[in-house]
């Protein structure tokens, strides 16, 4: 009898946390691209969003009155809906969840209302409907003013059976996946088995920690890792040392650009028909992978600067912009080089008008120093062509030698352009964002042309080093059934590992520096790179990286999600498949590598979250201090 008065008096909580329950489950199975491998996984899946319901929404049980708690229940509710909605918008778009450092990108947000409005769909509205059954019902009850308030008793038993759903699904998972909780760079595991809302609390700790790792770190931890690396690091070529002595440093990063269009067709119509060709004067590395995290173009321009990894959550750039660094822009200053930033968006995009003086940049020339209106603008801002017309006037009033790197911008999702701007079709599938994509990257091609031949034109081609690079992958995950059809093959993890392939061309002066290099290497090999290239020694240098043109450069690249290719394996996803066949393999192949993997990882996370670059003692690059390798 009394158990029955006290589940009636739990009916309006209990209708919104199954109402929840379901709502988030179903957005699990519709919205999130989740592997379900057997039963066991379905069920945690299906379990994991109760534990965190019943607690929320069970603080209702202390309110004094009905009303208030069931006024409690309602905005409860919707917040907790609001939060599901963001991580579905904010999936459709990155396909990933988000992460509290993502979140408080807030400068970010004005420029993302574009590919927002985008994303949205008529029937996300949907998603608070439970909310809005939920307060009618509230009304209703309220009219029927029976007190029912819980006494301690009750209280207490339904937080054990609260604790027990918890502590159950925690064993499930534990059994299911092992290390769940170290292994923490892959979100979608953490959803699968803790769910949704425990994920968030999961990653608010993980914030915390994160802060507290600075406060603890010390310098002993810093020589550990600098022991590492020196201890690891390869002899640089000797051939190509110095070969760009003095030159300027043009950098460009394309945006989404993945190495699948290049040398490629569609409809008999080249896709890049400039890179094509300036490969071939180029020396162009055909298995360059981005190593980009939540932080996408910046954690490419992370990456190439500082030989770092990127982090597992969040954007480095916002994250730990407080940092000390000795980033290539900085080391080249030493060296009497002027250093520019030239990307025609809102300066605090990416938190970039605090990061790029950390990093050493003179100047950054960001959207105000560029004109721009509705005519030559599209999709995220200035198209690519007016980008480069309008900063060659800004580069030819930059003292030589300088150190540069353009942004573009016109490739970027959701890939619009301008009908008179489409030199090749649309593709013709399921997914307008593929569609769409062969155009806007054609159209960057062109404009990369342009800027090469202005650069010409000006007198600065002869003079610079021109480093293009993708930033990071543009066609996600979710677009795997068109993927699919383009490639003409299933998108496995395999493919899709393979697909974080973007192009690097690197073009010398003296046209005999050409040929495309095949080892795996990655947007952390490039510091090194250019370093040697300028004739700069790096054997006291703090890089994860190595020279691109190293002979004893291992064949061999991690990505941030922990995944690494060699010159025959590749290991995604606790799997590792044969790169020749394409087919999974017995992990024992992929085991050599695992370690080392998680150990640049682990070590490179323990320099940005410890600040210890802070400790580093420094080199001074200057010629006359000796550094220089003549
Ligand atoms: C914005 C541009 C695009 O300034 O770099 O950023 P992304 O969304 O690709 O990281
Ligand atoms: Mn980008």
């Amino acid at each position: 009898m009394k158990l029955r008065v006290s589940l009636s008096k739990l009916s309006f909580i209990l209708t919104a946390v199954c109402l929840l329950w379901l709502k988030t489950y179903i957005v699990y199975k519709t919205s999130f691209n989740i592997e379900i491998e057997n039963v066991k996984q379905e069920v945690i899946l299906f379990i994991n969003p109760l534990s965190f319901l019943l607690l929320v929404l069970g603080a209702g049980l202390f309110f004094k009155t009905k009303k208030r708690r069931n006024r409690y229940i309602v905005i409860a509710s919707f917040i907790i809906s609001f939060v599901l909605f963001g991580n579905v918008m904010f999936y459709r778009f990155f396909n990933d969840f988000l992460t509290w450092p993502v979140l408080f990108q807030t400068s970010n947000m004005g420029d993302l209302k574009n590919s927002a409005f985008e994303l949205f769909k008529i029937s996300d509205v949907l998603m608070f409907a439970d909310v809005l059954f939920l307060a009618w019902m509230a009304r209703r009850l309220n009219s029927n003013a029976s007190a029912s308030v819980f006494n301690k008793k009750e209280r207490f038993a339904y937080y054990i059976a609260v604790t027990a759903i918890f502590v159950s699904n925690l064993a499930l998972a534990e059994s299911e996946r092992p290390e769940l909780l170290t292994r923490t760079f892959d979100r979608e595991m953490l959803v699968k088995n803790l769910g949704t809302y425990n994920y968030h609390i999961y990653d608010a700790l993980l914030q915390s920690k994160s802060k507290a790792q600075r406060a603890m770190a010390d310098s002993s931890e810093f020589v550990e890792i600098e022991n590492y690396l020196k201890a690891n690091q390869k002899e640089p070529n000797d051939e190509l040392f110095g070969i760009a002595k003095g030159k300027n440093v043009i950098l460009i990063s394309l945006e989404s650009t993945q190495s699948f269009v290049i040398n490629e067709k569609i409809n008999g119509k080249e896709i890049t028909p400039f890179l094509n060709n300036f490969l071939k004067e180029s020396y162009y590395f055909d298995n360059f992978y981005h190593q980009t995290g939540q932080g996408k173009t910046s954690d490419a321009e992370f990456l190439v600067e500082n030989s770092l990894y990127s982090l597992g959550r969040g954007s480095v750039f916002f994250t730990h912009s407080s940092n000390e660094y000795n980033a290539t822009p900085e080391i080249l200053k030493q060296q009497g080089y002027y250093t520019a930033m030239l990307h025609a968006n809102n300066k605090s995009f990416w938190n970039r008008d605090i990061m790029y003086p950390k990093l050493g940049f003179d100047r950054y020339f960001s959207l105000s120093d560029y004109e721009v209106n509705s005519e030559n603008s599209i999709g995220w801002g200035l198209k690519d062509t007016d980008f480069f017309d309008q900063s060659i006037e800004h580069l030819k009033s930059l003292p030589q030698p300088f150190y540069t790197k353009f942004i573009t911008l016109t490739n970027h999702f959701p890939f619009e352009l301008n009908e008179e701007d489409k030199m090749v079709d649309e593709y013709d599938s399921n997914s307008r964002t593929l569609n769409r994509y062969f155009p806007t990257v054609r159209y960057t091609d062109e404009a990369v042309k342009y800027f090469i031949t202005r650069l010409k034109e000006e007198g600065l081609y002869d003079d610079s080093i021109i480093i293009m690079y993708g930033d990071h992958y543009g066609i996600s995950q979710n677009h795997n059934v068109a993927m699919s059809q383009y490639l003409g093959k299933e998108v496995t993890p395999f493919v899709s590992t393979q697909l974080q392939r973007v192009p690097l061309i690197i073009h010398i002066p003296g046209g005999e520096h050409k040929g495309t290099i095949h080892t795996a290497a990655g947007q952390i090999d490039l510091k090194p790179t250019i370093l040697h290239l300028l004739g700069i020694d790096t054997k006291d240098d703090v890089h994860f990286g190595t020279d691109l043109f190293s002979e004893e450069k291992m064949d061999f690249v991690v990505l941030r999600d922990g995944s690494f290719v060699t010159g025959k394996y590749v290991y995604t996803d606790n799997k590792c498949y044969d790169k020749k066949t394409e087919e999974e393999i017995d992990v024992e192949f992929c085991q050599p590598y695992m370690k080392k993997a998680k150990q640049e990882l682990d070590y490179s996370d323990k320099i940005v979250y410890g600040d210890l670059l802070r400790f580093y003692e420094g080199t001074d690059y200057r010629p006359e201090k000796g550094m220089v390798k003549e």
